[in-house]
């Protein structure tokens, strides 16, 4: 087999990839001549404990033992208590000086600046070890170095949350885990409780659209957006302050799994996204997205044309604020130590900069405790900021000292302010002039309450602009994903009301739903008019590059499709050959293939072999490009796909498949493959 990515082997050899400074002290192989203890004593065996004779009981005495279990005892840390599952890259970000206008950010702000990232994407539901392609929220969690200290944008994949309020948290998040009687179901929102709780907490329905739909199972990080949720409020150097919401727009587009192949991809290939990231930055194919931020006035109300800013469960439709592109992000590195790098690093609302500042937005307001809070127990006390992938590259004056894991061996006797000890050297409290964090002076006034602002009632009409921003095929998969969600369910109760929910938002809609579950549509009010918002449609008639997407060939390497094959890989393709057994240029074979993991096919040889048969057939249903060639007819046939259904592509060239990937999915294809009506 020929491998497309380096070996673990062959990484280990290849030359470390280069470095930060202020990582590379903590960094690289153990590459010394002996095996040592941790204290450096040299060890002569380490595949024997100490024993009193070959069959005698061990040794207490063994040090050597009782250090190297006692490390493995506590390689573990806890898990996030959300976002668990997840993987991280490292990058960079490319500024391009159009944001100065509204924010001395410097890493926005300056023309071409360059600043180092690390990005960790998660699911947010399912435990560390869960699978990548469940239905979920994406965590899309950014980490600038920047010159002036790390800013952290903690963003999803979704533009909503589920509560306006922090407090509510706990709520949400114990009601979509699982069961905590069994622990189950792992990574997955089609349960009671969930359901349950969004039904009777009605401000969730703007983010169970969204969650119900294609956004919920992405093709890859490649192919999501990211959101940072809550209106940020930015300051130019001028002191001018306007509200501004953050966005990524990826490069490759925005593209989703089908849901039976999220399902199969989820036992085939548990990890599928991890490793599209990692292995498709080991070939080159690098993730991009652009930063852009919609710019709405700083006003006393913290509205924008009747939408309330300080919302989390509202946007603001990109036709009234278009989203303006201020920089680049690439990534181009993968960690080189899973825990030391994606594992231990450690986000915060808090970590913010010069010229960015937050809202008043009430779940915004809680983050800001959430997220230090949660890193002392998960990180195991204060001193993570010190951990190699959280340092700042700024430097670091903070006068904090000692603490669990303090590994700085600090100096000097004043680490108070004032003091008349440390001497020019000693940290000085820094004014803005010297790049300090200094507030925007805002009024803060009102009666203590424990209430929302009245704008919050409104929970159904943003779910219906949603709704009905987007294309049939996507509308029709918000049904069926209702319908497949609420049938999980075991109480026809909590079915019955969230329809009666559902019936605010669209009448259709709910009628579909109802009829799947075998259940009366209840009536509701939905919104009397809508304005769709066609930016939220990810199915369009806009093609995308086709960088890292994966074509299958199944024939033998030399089959007559080098040609094809090669002008594919100089797009960015990658392209796999399936073949009845291993050898010399294939990287699949009948038995290890699996259509989940190619977003076209071309067959070119004959086979009746039955994987190959529900390989294709998986292929066709999921409405992806298939390429005939050769005696590749006769396979199709075998499989019982009609040559001529739309998107089957005889003798194709490289321009027509690359075209039809481009588009994602053949789309004309998806109305032949509805059941046809009872
Ligand atoms: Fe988080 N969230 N969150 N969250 N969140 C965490 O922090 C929390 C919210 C998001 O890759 C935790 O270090 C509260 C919205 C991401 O390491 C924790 C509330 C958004 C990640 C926490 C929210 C997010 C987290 C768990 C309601 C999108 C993964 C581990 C007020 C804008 C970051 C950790 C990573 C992680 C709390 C709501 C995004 C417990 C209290 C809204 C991407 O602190």
């Amino acid at each position: 087999m020929e491998p497309t990515v380096p070996s673990p082997k062959a990484k280990e050899e290849a030359e470390t990839s280069p470095v930060k400074e202020s990582l590379a002290p903590a960094r690289g192989l153990q590459t010394g001549d002996y095996l040592t203890t941790a204290q450096g004593l040299r060890l002569p065996d380490t595949d024997h404990s100490l024993k009193a004779g070959p069959r005698g009981p061990s040794l207490l005495e063994d040090f050597h033992l009782r250090e190297k279990i006692t490390h493995f005892d506590h390689e573990r840390i806890p898990e996030r208590v959300v976002h668990a599952r997840g993987s991280g890259a490292y990058g960079t970000f490319t500024a391009y000086g159009n944001a100065a206008s509204v924010t001395k950010a410097g890493f926005l702000a300056e023309k071409g600046r360059e600043t180092d990232v690390f990005v960790r994407f998660s699911t947010v539901l399912g435990s560390r070890g869960s699978a990548d392609t469940v239905r979920d929220t994406r965590g899309f969690a950014v980490k600038f170095y920047t010159a002036e200290g790390n800013f952290d944008l903690v963003g999803n994949n979704m533009p909503v949350f589920f509560i306006q309020d922090a407090i509510k948290f706990p709520d949400v998040i114990h009601a979509a885990k699982w069961h905590p009687d069994r622990e189950i179901p792992q990574a997955q929102t089609a349960h009671d409780t969930f359901w349950d709780f969004v039904s009777l907490h009605t401000e969730a329905t703007h983010h169970v659209f969204w969650a119900m739909s294609d956004r919920a199972v992405p093709r890859s990080y490649r192919t999501m957006e990211g959101f940072g949720v809550h209106t940020f409020r930015l300051v130019n150097a001028e002191g001018g302050t306007a509200l501004v919401k953050f966005h990524w727009k990826p490069v490759a587009g925005v593209h989703s799994l089908a849901w039976e192949e999220a399902q199969i991809t989820a036992g085939v290939d548990p990890d599928f996204h991890r490793r599209d990231l990692a292995d498709s930055i080991d070939a080159g194919l690098f993730y991009e997205f652009e930063l852009g931020i919609q710019v709405m006035p700083d006003s006393d109300d913290e509205t924008f044309h009747g939408i309330d800013l300080l919302d989390p469960t509202k946007i603001v439709p990109e036709e009234l604020a278009p989203v303006q592109p201020v920089g680049k992000l690439v990534l181009n590195r993968n960690p080189d130590n899973f825990h030391a790098e994606t594992e231990q690093i450690a986000f915060h609302l808090g970590h913010l900069v010069p010229g960015i500042e937050v809202t008043n937005d009430p779940l915004l307001q809680g983050r800001l405790f959430s997220y230090l809070d949660t890193q002392l127990s998960r990180l195991g006390g204060p001193n993570f900021a010190q951990l190699p992938i959280n340092r700042s590259q700024a430097p670091v004056n903070d006068n904090h000292r000692d603490g669990l894991h303090q590994s700085v061996v600090h100096r000097g006797v004043a680490p108070y302010l004032p003091n008349s000890l440390s001497g020019p050297e000693g940290p000085v409290p820094a004014g803005p002039e010297k790049g300090g964090y200094v507030n925007v002076p805002r009024l803060v006034h009102g009666e203590k309450v424990r209430a929302n602002p009245v704008s919050f009632a409104d929970h159904y009409s943003q779910a219906a602009l949603f709704y009905h921003s987007l294309s049939p095929i996507e509308q029709d998969h918000i049904v069926e994903a209702f319908t497949f969600e609420l049938s999980k369910c075991y109480e026809q109760a909590i079915r019955v009301r969230m329809l009666s929910v559902l019936a605010n938002v669209d009448a259709g809609l709910t009628a579909e739903v109802a009829a799947g579950l075998g259940l009366p549509a209840p009536e509701g009010t939905p919104p009397a008019q809508v304005t769709p918002s066609p930016a939220l449609a990810q199915i369009t008639d806009r093609a995308w590059p086709i960088t890292g997407r994966v074509v299958g060939v199944i024939g033998t390497p030399d089959a007559g499709t080098a040609a094809l094959q090669q002008t594919l890989k100089t797009q960015g393709a990658v392209v796999r050959v399936i073949a009845p057994v291993g050898g010399e240029g294939v990287e699949r074979t009948f038995q290890t293939a699996r259509s989940v993991e190619f977003d076209a096919v071309v067959v070119a040889m004959a086979t009746d072999n039955p994987q190959v048969t529900v390989l294709l057939q998986e292929a066709y249903r999921h409405a992806k490009p298939i390429g005939v060639q050769g005696a590749g007819d006769r396979t199709l046939a075998a499989a019982g796909i009609d040559p001529k259904a739309p998107g089957i592509l005889t003798d194709p060239d490289a321009e027509s498949l690359a075209t039809a990937l481009g588009q994602h999915r053949v789309w004309d294809r998806v109305p032949l493959l509805k059941p046809a009506a009872a």
